[in-house]
């Protein structure tokens, strides 16, 4: 029986760095350099699974809507977009960092409702409703960090790492929202229709993450 084509969509950018090699060791491999190519579409070394190289924040809706039955994206990103026709089977533990709140050091007292600038608009309007708080969402699509100094907002909704970026700004960590780490989705659909293909997938890469675990555990990283 003929295989049916898989299209897997990668975001492009650091997570891609980290995925790559993942993928090699559960033996997808792209039969020429993602790097060096303008191309969006990839053949690998199996005729039936191909790659599109795509913006993190559009994995989930390309995947949602069947444009790609499977899809590496950040727990931020999904988070953002809500999860709608989407499975998250695995945890790649790829380009993990931190969604937090963040504000100016010493950052004076608020009046009247909180101003958030974030790109995670939906995160940050969760968040703080979990917390029982009304806050007005301003919208930004970069450069959160500059929004307090600017006095656009009073807080950001930001992804941390090392905190550098913060210190950098004169901000600070407030509050933690969510560990983040990249993950892989799977379309509700493509899993009903196309489960005998996409499961071996699976094993292949659970495996490798094992295996990347292990390798890093014996190096005592
Ligand atoms: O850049 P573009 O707008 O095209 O897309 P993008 O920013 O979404 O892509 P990219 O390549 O930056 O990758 C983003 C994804 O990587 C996020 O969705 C996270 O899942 C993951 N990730 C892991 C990070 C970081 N670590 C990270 N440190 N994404 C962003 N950062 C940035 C952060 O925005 C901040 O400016 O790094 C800065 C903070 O780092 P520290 O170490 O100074 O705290
Ligand atoms: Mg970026």
């Amino acid at each position: 029986m003929k295989k049916e084509q898989l299209t897997i969509a990668l975001s492009k950018g650091r997570i891609l760095k980290e995925t790559l090699p993942l993928l090699e060791s559960a033996n997808i491999i792209p039969t020429e350099d993602i790097y060096s190519s303008r191309k969006l579409i990839f053949d690998t070394n199996h005729a039936n699974i191909k790659l599109v190289v795509i913006r993190a924040t559009d994995v989930p809706t390309y995947v949602e809507y069947g444009g790609a039955d499977m899809g590496i994206a950040g727990k931020d990103v999904l988070m953002e977009h809500g999860g709608k026709g989407l499975y998250e089977p695995l945890d790649l533990q790829i380009s993990k960092c931190k969604l937090m709140v963040a504000g100016l050091k010493d950052a004076p007292s608020i009046q009247g409702r909180m101003r958030v600038a974030t790109k995670f608009v939906n995160v940050a309007k969760n968040y703080f409703a979990s917390q029982g708080q009304q806050i007005d969402v301003i919208k930004l699509y970069g450069a959160m960090e500059l929004a307090p100094i600017m006095g656009l907002a009073d807080r950001i909704v930001d992804i941390v790492d090392t905190g550098n970026t913060l210190i950098a700004n004169g901000l600070e960590p407030m509050d933690f929202i969510a560990d983040v780490s990249s993950r892989l989705v799977v379309g509700q659909a493509s899993m009903k229709l196309k489960y005998r293909q996409i499961q071996p997938i699976l094993d292949m890469l659970s495996d490798a993450i094992d295996k990347r675990n292990e390798l890093a555990k014996s190096d005592g990283k």
